[in-house]
């Protein structure tokens, strides 16, 4: 059974949050006026695992060991006042150049068309760090002008010294970047490590818009 956080932060997480829609394509971007974040990342970086996390849910975002299979982008919707999105992941090795490709079009669109998209959420690895790829996400979503804040994933699998040092090197890395929010967040969707303040943070996104939201 679902057990009920006992925490102010949780609000809008309270409820249920259901699956919306699924886009393989910009045309099926869904047309619903609240805010927006995105979740954004590798393959395997644990971006659907985190998605459930918050939404203390077991299954509502498909997790899985094998990465880049899915090009399409997954919405969900929390009670109406915010629509989060899980992103296709980048960095499959065994992605063709046509994947890669049709990848790129349906992630620039959407970062392009989501009026509403406040932020996105761009998930490390607390294992490795920032990597190429992650980097060229970050300077797209620069040049676009679309604020994104960096997540430190499976905090649990590194020793604090190790994250001490992740967590400094990624503070520097984004000094570089316009768009980036200066906070970093360590997660772990298995320890439950994070998810307090993801909550702060999505239910202030979920208010904060409302006057926007009446023009
Ligand atoms: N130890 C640990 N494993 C995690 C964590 N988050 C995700 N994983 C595992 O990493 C794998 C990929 O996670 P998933 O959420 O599917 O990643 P996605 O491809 O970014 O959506 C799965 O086997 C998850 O169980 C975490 O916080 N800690
Ligand atoms: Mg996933």
């Amino acid at each position: 059974m679902k057990k009920k956080i006992k925490n102010k932060n949780i609000l809008i997480f309270n409820q249920e949050v259901s699956y919306y829609s699924a886009a393989a394509k910009p045309s099926d971007f869904p047309d619903i006026n609240v805010p927006e974040v995105c979740f954004a990342g590798k393959s395997n970086v644990g971006k659907s695992s985190l998605i459930n996390a918050i939404c203390n849910r077991r299954s509502l975002a498909r997790t899985s060991n094998t990465p880049g299979r899915t090009q399409i982008i997954h919405f969900y919707n929390v009670q109406n006042k915010l629509l989060m999105s899980d992103l296709p992941g980048y960095g499959y090795a065994k992605a063709s150049k046509d994947k890669i490709k049709n990848w790129t079009k349906l992630i620039e669109n959407y970062f392009i068309n989501r009026k509403n998209l406040f932020r996105v959420f761009l998930l490390i690895d607390s294992r490795r760090g920032i990597k190429n790829n992650d980097q060229t996400l970050m300077h797209l979503l620069n040049t676009i002008g679309v604020n994104f804040q960096c997540i430190l994933t499976k905090s649990d699998k590194v020793t604090e010294n190790f994250l001490i040092n992740i967590y400094n090197e990624t503070k520097l890395q984004i000094k570089n970047y316009a768009s980036a929010y200066p906070e970093i967040i360590v997660s772990s969707s298995k320890k439950n490590i994070g998810i307090d303040k993801m909550h702060i943070c999505l239910n202030l996104i979920a208010n904060i818009n409302e006057s926007k939201n009446n023009d």
